[in-house]
């Protein structure tokens, strides 16, 4: 089932999620949703908070070097932690909470991450890249931020000027 996407400055894009515990038929039922829901509205990247689910859960899913989109390289990621974090790399992002807004964010380039996969078997896995920035982003909405918090002063009072013309305007 396709969710709606909660949207900026919605106040539950602040909280922070909480942990699984039961790796059962129920949660197996929200990652499929938050799957036709990311590809639905074109995104690469979906945390359960951004359908209104204080849960840690993330998906990412980007495409491959023919630039499709293919759901082998699906990464569903359950309780994640990053347990290492290297380097400095740039990027312009974009989030589906933040939608028609990207700008480029400073994060690690390199991090080491644990999660669980959605049978409850542990992994750990080191990320370059894309995909490096992508977990940095989604499990930064686990903790109730978004990568608007990360720009200059100057940046975000330009982006919350623009922002609230776009909502008085009904867009
Ligand atoms: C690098 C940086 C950030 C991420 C997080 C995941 N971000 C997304 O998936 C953003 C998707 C997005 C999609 C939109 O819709 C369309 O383009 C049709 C969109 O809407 C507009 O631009 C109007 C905004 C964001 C991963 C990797
Ligand atoms: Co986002």
């Amino acid at each position: 089932m396709i969710r709606d996407i909660v949207i900026y400055p919605d106040k539950r894009l602040r909280k922070v999620s909480k942990d699984i515990t039961e790796f059962d038929e129920k949660l197996h039922t929200l990652l499929n949703d938050m799957y036709e829901t990311m590809i639905a509205k074109e995104g690469i990247g979906l945390a359960a908070i951004q359908i209104g689910i204080e849960k840690n859960i993330l998906l990412i899913n980007l495409a491959d070097e023919d630039g499709k989109q293919e759901k082998e390289d699906l990464l569903e990621a359950i309780n994640p932690k990053i347990t290492h974090l290297e380097g400095n790399e740039t990027y312009q992002e974009g989030c589906l909470s933040v939608p028609g807004y990207y700008e480029d964010v400073q994060r690690a380039q390199n991090i080491t991450v644990e999660y669980f996969d959605r049978y409850g078997t542990k992994i750990v896995r080191n990320l370059e890249g894309l995909l490096a920035i992508a977990m940095q982003h989604e499990i930064d909405h686990l903790k109730g931020h978004l990568f608007i918090e990360k720009l200059s002063y100057l940046k975000r009072k330009k982006f919350e000027k623009e922002w609230k013309k776009r909502l008085k305007a009904g867009k």
